[in-house]
């Protein structure tokens, strides 16, 4: 057995009931082997032991009245994975799927994430199995001060800088924030995506979606192609997913799908700025369902229960979450033309969807490098907090594609150097431990 296994198999003993975590850990891993056989370094110093394991994980009750003043009680989590190349940095998810397993799955994976940035950022995620959906603004204002009740104590500019993910977007992150500056009379960028006028970046709101089609574009530049005409599928219809129609849009390339948790939309003719600008107020103002666009506009068929793999493009984008692509609908993708994955969710791909992407030699950017642009742009939004600026927006999405370019480029080479040409997933994996494993070594055994 070599090191890498007997390492999968001690975390699946240690943590049986936490399937999404193991998932990711076992593909991280595994595609460590040439790396780890190349530099006895890392098993010397039990790296994998120890970068699989938590530095801290807080767990807390978080109270709050509902509006018939009915006493709810939700759990609270913030998983701090890992501290060697910077403070803890990561999104905060509300859903009621929320559970320790797929926080740690997470907390791991950004850990990577952020190191591909360039950014020194280390890794975390939280969150809560608190459901925002059908709540009022009051509601989720007393569950938002409730919950930075408990978190305050444990995060800080310099410590921990939690931002979005699921179910977290600006309302959220205004409520944290200002609950956190009340407790701790501290006006400081101790979170990322907040309101421009109060801290907040430029292209923020943006960056996940904007990047996941950069990165798609770099890929495609490997292939003396590009995004100009070409059929996506976007899933989810979220931040993730609404920010890469747009940018589909300013590059020549045609979104024809958007999801929700109900089902999906198929619109053949393209969903175009108006629709989408339509698409934005529908999710985030007026916080309704996906199905609403199928009513409004013309040609365009709506399936109850659906996600959108089964209609043909040439580049998929899924965007999200976790496991919403098996290996029947890889396949499905694959034998409809599809030829680029760019994973603006995290893990959005099933183990054996991965195995079919890369056995057809696609181009598969996997979340870790795709989605990097979310958070690199928080460590751009923390770098303008600490100089009490605000960068233009072309500045800032200037930073965000050169960021995005160098990871490619970095992922890229990475992967031919150790043997796997075009395999982003060997090159992403590899590239990201490199430089956090190195930092824990020089670090000592802490
Ligand atoms: P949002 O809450 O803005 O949107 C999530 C979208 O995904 C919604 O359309 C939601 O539908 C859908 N969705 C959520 N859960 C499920 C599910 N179990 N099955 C089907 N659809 C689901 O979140 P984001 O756009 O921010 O996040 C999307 C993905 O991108 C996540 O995987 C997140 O981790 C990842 N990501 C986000 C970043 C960011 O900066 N926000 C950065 C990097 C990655 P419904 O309305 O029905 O719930
Ligand atoms: O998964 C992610 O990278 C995010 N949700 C963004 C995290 C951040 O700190 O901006």
């Amino acid at each position: 057995m070599s090191y890498a296994s007997d390492v999968v198999q001690m975390v699946s003993q240690r943590n049986p009931s936490e399937p999404e975590f193991l998932q990711a850990v076992k593909e991280v891993l595994e595609s460590l082997e040439p790396v780890l056989s190349r530099h006895p370094k890392y098993q010397k110093n039990r790296i994998l032991e120890r970068i699989t394991e938590p530095e801290r994980v807080i767990l807390f009750r978080v109270p709050w009245f509902d509006d018939r003043g009915e006493i709810q009680v939700n759990r609270g989590f913030r998983i701090e994975f890992n501290s060697a190349i910077g403070p803890y940095k990561g999104g905060l998810r509300f859903h009621p799927t929320v559970n320790l397993g797929i926080l740690k799955f997470l907390a791991f994976e950004q850990t990577f994430k952020n190191s591909l940035t360039t950014i020194s950022m280390g890794g975390a995620k939280g969150g809560s199995d608190f459901d925002p959906k059908g709540k009022s603004d009051n509601e989720v204002m007393r569950f938002c001060q409730s919950f930075m009740t408990e978190l305050q104590r444990h995060i800080g500019p310099l410590t921990d800088v939690p931002a979005g993910d699921i179910g977290v977007g600006g309302r959220e992150i205004g409520y944290l924030f200002g609950q956190y500056k009340r407790l701790r009379n501290e006006f400081s960028g101790v979170l990322t995506g907040k309101g421009l006028n109060w801290g907040g970046s430029l292209i923020r709101p943006e960056a996940t979606g904007y990047g996941a089609v950069y990165f798609a574009e770099e890929m495609l530049k490997t292939r003396g192609d590009s995004l100009e005409g070409k059929i996506c599928a976007v899933s989810g219809s979220g931040n993730v997913a609404q920010y890469t129609v747009e940018k589909l849009n300013q590059l020549g390339g045609k979104a024809v799908t958007l999801s929700d948790s109900n089902g999906t939309i198929y619109d053949p003719a393209g969903i175009d700025a108006e629709k989408l600008a339509w698409v934005m107020e529908l999710k985030n103002v007026r916080r309704g369902r996906i199905r609403e666009y199928a009513e409004k506009f013309k040609g365009v068929t709506y399936k109850e229960g659906a996600r959108p793999w089964d209609i043909p493009c040439q580049c998929a984008f899924p965007s999200a979450t976790q496991n919403e692509i098996n290996a029947e609908e890889a396949k499905t993708l694959v034998k409809n033309g599809c030829f680029v994955v760019s994973e603006g969710a995290n893990m959005p791909s099933e183990p054996e969807a991965v195995d079919i992407f890369l056995e057809h030699k696609i181009l598969y950017g996997p979340g870790k490098a795709a989605n990097a642009g979310g958070v690199a742009t928080s460590g751009l939004e923390m770098a303008q907090n600490s100089q009490f600026m605000s960068w233009p927006r072309e500045q800032v999405d200037q930073h965000l594609h050169r960021i995005m370019v160098n990871i490619h480029e970095n992922v890229r080479r990475t992967a031919e150097e150790y043997g796997y040409p075009g395999n982003y997933v060997v090159g992403a994996n590899i590239a990201g431990f490199v430089k956090v494993a190195d930092a824990m070594i020089d670090q000592g055994l802490v």
